[in-house]
């Protein structure tokens, strides 16, 4: 199982972390998700399925978990630190309201990603490094119709992160091609994006290709 979301930093360059359309049918997403993996340089890819019971969360990652590991893409569930190791998955994104940071490391072990939504706050940000979270989230940096966000981020938190610690920064909400280079800039790891890239004009592998320029040239 190949993990491309380590501590300490391990790239130089910010990569994608792909999340999943809220609500999406397994065998026919997997194709959808396959392409855009092939299209570009993704890090990881996040189930986040809103709504469903927990067999649908089970179902998506059997059929899903697969298609991201065997490209080397880390595969990583939202909320649930227990259906995350129950599906043997890469890793959890909990966030402030989900299980505690503890509770997942404990589930999942030292081993697999916890990542933890730390919103525009310094303080939940190095509360989760200090206790050892994969990397922290912050946003919502753009204005997102995937959910409510709780906080608007700036690029300043991401610029202050990158100079004080080592735990790599994912930057989240409403980030497309047009807006991500000064998220870049200001030193984030990884760019969170779902509808960018699923209800691209010109379809998600055309998006992770427009993603993947700007990366490089940033
Ligand atoms: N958390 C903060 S904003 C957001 C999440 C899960 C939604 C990200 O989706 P999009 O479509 O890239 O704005
Ligand atoms: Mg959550």
């Amino acid at each position: 199982m190949a993990f491309r979301i380590e501590r300490g930093r391990p790239m130089s360059r910010c990569r994608l972390y792909l999340i999943t359309p809220p609500k999406l049918e397994p065998v026919a997403f997997a194709d959808i998700l396959a392409r855009a993996l092939d299209a570009g340089d993704v890090a990881s890819v996040q189930l986040r399925l809103k709504g469903v019971g927990d067999d649908a969360v089970r179902d998506a990652a059997h059929v899903l978990r697969p298609v991201a590991q065997s490209r080397d893409v880390a595969f990583i569930i939202n909320d649930r630190p227990d259906l995350a190791l129950e599906t043997d998955c890469d890793g959890v994104h909990i966030g402030q309201q989900d299980a505690t940071y503890e509770e997942a490391r404990q589930a999942l072990g030292a081993d697999r990603i916890v990542g933890v939504t730390c919103h525009d706050s310094h303080d939940l940000g190095i509360e989760a490094a200090d206790k050892g979270a994969d990397y922290v989230a912050f946003g919502a940096f753009f204005p997102t119709a995937t959910k409510r966000p709780k906080t608007r981020a700036g690029t300043d938190i991401l610029q202050w992160w990158s100079e004080l610690t080592t735990v790599p920064s994912v930057a989240i909400g409403g980030i497309t091609p047009e807006n991500c280079l000064p998220l870049v800039r200001a030193g984030a790891d990884f760019l969170a994006v779902s509808s960018a890239v699923w209800d691209f004009s010109g379809g998600p592998a055309t998006a992770v290709e427009a993603f993947q320029q700007t990366l490089e040239e940033a």
